[in-house]
């Protein structure tokens, strides 16, 4: 059940002695290959070269997304791109896109973190492992699938798209476990059973689902309709991708992987520790990235530690499930979404820059993001022809920037306020 057992297990001493380390191998990587860290420890007066204990962590700046933004593409890496074997991006489209880069050593700590977190799930080398994570710049595919090799499974990787074509590569390849986001595995049971399939004709076991909130109560039903169990697993693109935190097979939160990252819980507006096992914004510093570590990265994810010890003998704290966020990010079909990018599309185009408002559901499992636009009386009672031409213009925009399905529905004006009087800009229907 376990990985590396040495170092998942490792007695907390030992580990906080590792951990110090790898802060100090940080900080002086940063502070000397990083210009925009360089500054930026000197402006927080940090001799980063005198760093003698984890408590001196409260004293570093904190990163932000928009620090990220401002060294696009390759402002803060710390390795020269030779020495960069792979780049990938956080999910989400033009305008918010964040690169990040591995080396052959991040790629190697990478599949083993993963490895971990499958292999807590209960896979193992006798798998076969589907993983139907979109393959490409977002970390979920690759992130999985070199973890999944690594562990010696059996992996196919068939990528997201085409469920019914998911299923029956499931059924005669006999699929042991199932790697997705949770609404993915809802929607292949619901086409299962549109298929007349049922769960035992199956050879599934495991279900290792991340990359968008669920519940427990989604947890309950995909387990009892694809007759598996179903485990969490967290993570990010800034700070790995996938693998940075997973659970076992207690299903009792996830263990964080404490020997690569270091994981403060803070409260998002002061940004001080909260009390033990409160709810607060996830900050992450990386301990061994070599191409792009981070330090205090705000995930702007919310969440909790669990401070009691786990039965599976692992060390490794755990952290509660992704319980919301401290911004006002979506996540609509495991893709991060922005207001701020539907925002930048509509102020782009002619005729629209007025009130919008941005409408998610869950239908049959799957997110539908519809945005609601005010266009100007004149062009309301124009011509059916102009007003379709200018909801596809729109539409055609915000899927190619925002990397996701859209419907767009223009409005006369003055209909969104009758729709929501708080003026809030995103209702999200969905019940998870
Ligand atoms: O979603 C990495 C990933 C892939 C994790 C596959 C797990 C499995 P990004 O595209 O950078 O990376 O999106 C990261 O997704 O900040 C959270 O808000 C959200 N997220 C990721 N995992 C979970 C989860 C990948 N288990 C953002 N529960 C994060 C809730 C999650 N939210």
């Amino acid at each position: 059940m376990y990985w590396q057992q040495a170092l998942e297990c490792m007695p907390r001493e030992d580990l906080e002695q590792l951990q110090l380390e790898r802060l100090q191998a940080t900080l002086y990587r940063l502070g000397t290959h990083v210009p925009f860290y360089r500054r930026k420890l000197r402006e927080a007066r940090v001799n980063y070269e005198a760093v003698t204990s984890l408590a001196a962590l409260r004293g570093l700046p904190f990163t932000t997304k928009e620090d990220l933004h401002g060294n696009y593409p390759y402002g803060l890496f710390a390795v020269p791109l030779r020495d960069v074997v792979r780049i990938h991006s956080t999910s989400g489209g033009a305008g918010m896109t964040t690169v990040v880069g591995y080396t052959r050593n991040d790629i190697k700590n990478w599949s083993d973190l993963v490895a971990r977190i499958l292999r807590g799930a209960g896979v193992t080398a006798e798998d076969v492992v589907q993983i139907a994570y979109d393959y490409g710049i977002f970390t979920g595919g690759l992130g999985l699938h070199y973890g999944a090799e690594r562990l010696g499974a059996s992996v196919i990787p068939i990528s997201s798209g085409n469920i019914k074509r998911q299923i029956r590569i499931m059924r005669d390849f006999k699929t042991t476990a199932l790697v997705c986001t949770p609404s993915h595995a809802l929607k292949i049971a619901d086409v299962m059973m549109d298929m007349g399939l049922n769960s035992n004709e199956l050879s599934l076991r495991y279900g290792v689902f991340g990359a968008e909130p669920w519940s427990e109560a989604m947890r309950r039903e995909i387990g009892e309709r694809l007759g598996i169990v179903a485990t969490d697993n967290y993570g990010l693109a800034e700070i790995m991708g996938p693998g940075v935190a997973g659970e076992c097979r207690e299903c009792n939160g996830l263990h964080i992987n404490e020997d690569h990252f270091l994981v403060e819980v803070l409260h998002p507006e002061t940004l001080e520790p909260v009390a033990a096992g409160e709810i607060g914004e996830l900050v992450i510093t990386t301990l061994t990235k070599e191409a792009f570590p981070i330090i205090r990265y705000r995930t702007r994810d919310l969440a909790r530690l669990l401070p009691e010890p786990c039965p599976c003998g692992r060390t490794l704290s755990r952290m509660s499930r992704i319980l919301g966020r401290s911004d006002d990010m979506l996540i609509i079909r495991g893709v991060n979404v922005f207001p701020a990018q539907i925002e930048a599309v509509l102020a782009d185009i002619n005729g629209t820059g007025s009130p919008y408002l941005i409408i998610v559901d869950r239908e049959n499992h799957e997110d539908k993001l519809t945005v609601m636009v005010e266009v100007t009386e004149l062009l309301f009672s124009d011509q059916i022809r102009k007003q379709s031409a200018l909801a596809d213009t729109i539409q055609d925009r915000l899927v190619t920037d925002l990397g996701i399905q859209v419907q767009v529905k223009l409005v006369e004006e003055k209909t969104l306020e009758t729709i929501d009087s708080k003026g809030q800009k995103v209702i999200d229907n969905r019940r998870l």
